[in-house]
């Protein structure tokens, strides 16, 4: 009893004074060499020099503790600690994160990290804890491309009738559907098989998950369509946030904004030289004229207005007065 008494006494101490050793995992759905396990890793470094090795995150990739919809289950739940979705599979949680994955909005990645890093991003974040989750920082998937085993797309109508794989969430399946493909929503890390097995022609991601992913090996083309700025989300589950100590919460703050500069030059420095070894490893790259991704956007059109009335107007207004 005086035992148990003492220990609670103790812990008590320790987390007023911010002390406690603190283990924590953080899960990606992407390889090691991707820039969200890259990014990931630098946040943990972060933490553990900043803590002085106090508090250690363990970096789990490529899925290993489930997809990024499972593990944003989990970080709800309590069981694990941190993870860094898309914000379009965020967006099946809260929807307003929708309107950043709204086909043709951004026109540069630094117009992307305005509108994020200022009010507008912020009162996204902001809705996170009401679903047991909390925001430190976005970070960067990037521009998506369109990636086929069939042909390059040179032509808006060139999409039609591919099979394509989507994220999980129905504004990207709209979006392809909306263009005459056949929209097939999988995981990402089921991705690859379905590529090889040829059960999907293509799919849409960035030049980073394109190379690490090696979807070169099974896939002929990369048209840069650029049809979505996909931006990451390094979230914590509120459980666990909720039992750190005032200071340790700050500390994390301060290395997740660290690693969010690391993370988005990596993001940037690796979408810009990668196509180059896409070349390399056969790949097939074809610009998209502008005046075909204008009549993709033009094609789109009902489907933009269908998901700015889903994520709410007043926050579709507010978003594209951000830009
Ligand atoms: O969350 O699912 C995807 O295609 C995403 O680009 C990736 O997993 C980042």
């Amino acid at each position: 009893m005086i035992k148990t008494t003492l220990a609670a006494l103790a812990l008590a101490v320790a987390t007023a004074a911010g002390a406690q050793d603190i283990k924590a995992r953080i899960g990606t759905s992407l390889p090691d060499s991707h820039p969200q396990t890259l990014g990931a890793r630098k946040f943990a470094e972060l933490a553990d020099k900043k803590s002085k090795g106090r508090i250690r995150i363990a970096v789990f990739s490529n899925a290993q503790l489930g997809s990024d919809q499972q593990m944003q289950a989990a970080l709800r739940g309590g069981t694990q600690e941190f993870t860094v979705p898309s914000t379009a599979t965020l967006a099946n949680l809260v929807k307003e994160f929708g309107v950043i994955g709204l086909p043709f909005s951004f026109a540069s990645e630094q117009q992307a990290d305005a509108v994020l890093d200022g009010p507008f991003g912020q009162s996204l974040l902001a809705r996170l804890p009401e679903k047991d989750l909390v925001g430190l920082a976005f970070w960067e998937n990037g521009f998506r491309n369109i990636t086929n085993s069939r042909r390059p797309i040179a032509r808006a109508e060139d999409v039609v009738g591919l099979k394509l794989r989507t994220m999980q969430k129905s504004l990207y399946i709209d979006l392809f559907n909306g263009l005459g493909a056949n929209a097939v929503p999988m995981a990402v890390n089921e991705l690859f098989t379905a590529l090889e097995t040829r059960a999907v022609d293509g799919q849409e991601n960035p030049y980073t998950v394109v190379y690490t992913q090696k979807f070169y090996d099974v896939q002929k083309y990369l048209s840069t369509t650029g049809h979505a700025y996909d931006a990451l989300v390094l979230v914590v589950s509120k459980k666990f946030w909720d039992r750190l100590a005032p200071a340790d919460r700050a500390l994390l703050q301060q290395a997740a904004a660290e690693a969010t500069v690391y993370q988005r030059q990596t993001s940037r420095a690796l979408n810009t030289s990668l196509r180059a070894e896409l070349v390399k490893q056969g790949m097939q790259i074809n610009e998209v004229p502008e005046a075909e991704r204008a009549r993709m956007r033009e094609r789109l059109a009902p489907v933009i207005a269908k998901y700015q009335a889903a994520v709410g107007e007043d926050t579709a207004k507010a978003f594209f007065d951000a830009i």
